[in-house]
């Protein structure tokens, strides 16, 4: 190799050398870029997290967030689209969801305010025969948008926070009318629970045949003698399946939080991992899962709560080791 052939590759492989440093180290500071309240004042804000999506189909990026108030804000500029406060004037526990729910390839706004469930298109205008009050006015903290019935359309999954035995999990149509055989459980389900406090369900077709099931963990609550349990319902809310939850003695709690969909072995079924009140992290396998199609696989959006494929990183490691095979092999002519 020439001189200055080394001198290039040496430049080379100190740039690439400096790379993965910079990386490593802390990205600059957040730069502030737009803050907005809604027109009176700065409410509280719960547990919702902002979704982001074009919803009124207009090419730009819009922000979705509330905390008693749902607001639309332009991505690039900070200015408010719209904003709308449902009659009751209840707060946004649930993130937001944003999906096209009549299946008209236009995408919808769901939200729960306390207990006012409300579709809005995406100039923020109630669609016809909303809003609904699945739970004659408890709070819902659980909302989750799926196709069940597979006809194109997404119900409405939501579940109410409510020291109630029945009648927690509710699933209603896109026109606001609520789904044949929901809510459930009903009172004379076998089975006890008491209500749902942190986004309490997964959904997914479990055996590939079109249709979804609903998959949730009860709570007895605090020494209530009853055990908690998991159970699969299906689409038109019929239990398919329901086991006890492991419990420590003289307890019989069950869990609090969403299951979660996920193959955590070798095999090509599904597994389900429970996190209980009183008895650990649980797992269950869901066998004849090898094809299911998970549609909302835990409490918020994906398994890893949005982490990035570190394929960036990756790559600038795979392009040193690369430049390094080169400079060893150059040595060797
Ligand atoms: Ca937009
Ligand atoms: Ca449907
Ligand atoms: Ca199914
Ligand atoms: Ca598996």
């Amino acid at each position: 190799m020439g001189r200055w052939a080394s001198l290039v590759l040496g430049a080379a492989a100190g740039a690439w050398l400096a790379a993965p440093a910079a990386r490593a180290g802390l990205p600059a500071p957040p730069v502030f870029k737009w803050q907005r309240c809604p027109v009176a004042y700065c409410e509280t804000g719960w547990y919702a997290s902002p979704a982001a999506a074009d919803v009124d189909g207009d090419g730009q990026i819009d922000a979705l967030w509330g905390g008693y108030t749902l607001l639309a804000v332009n991505g690039a500029s900070g200015a408010l689209e719209w904003s709308y406060a449902a009659p009751g004037g209840g707060r946004i526990w649930s993130d937001v969801a944003v999906s096209d729910v009549r299946g008209d390839h236009h995408l919808e706004v769901v939200a729960a305010f306390y207990g006012d469930l409300l579709v809005l298109d995406g100039r923020g205008a109630p669609q016809s025969g909303w809003p609904k009050q699945p739970f004659a006015g408890d709070e819902m903290r659980t909302l989750a948008v799926a196709d069940l019935d597979g006809d194109g359309a997404r119900e409405i999954l939501v579940a109410r926070a409510a020291g109630v035995t029945s009648q927690q999990w509710s699933v209603l149509e896109p026109s606001g009318s609520t789904r044949a055989g929901w809510p459930r459980r009903q009172p004379a389900d076998p089975g006890s629970s008491a209500g749902c406090f942190n986004q309490n369900l997964a959904v997914a077709d479990l055996d590939g045949d079109g249709k979804a099931e609903v998959i949730f963990t009860t709570w007895t609550q605090k020494d209530s003698g009853r055990a908690g349990e998991l159970k699969i319902l299906d689409y038109q809310g019929n239990e398919l399946a329901s086991v006890a939850l492991p419990h420590a003695a003289g307890h019989t709690w069950g869990a609090l939080g969403a299951p979660t969909l996920a193959n955590i072995d070798s095999d090509p079924d599904l597994e389900v991992l429970v996190g209980t009140a009183d008895a650990g992290l649980v797992a269950y396998d869901l066998p004849g899962t090898g094809g299911a199609r998970v549609l909302w696989g835990t409490g918020r959006g994906n398994l890893a709560r949005t982490a990035p494929e570190p394929d960036a990183l990756a790559s600038g490691w795979v392009g040193l080791l690369a430049l390094a095979g080169l400079a060893a092999a150059s040595r060797k002519r």
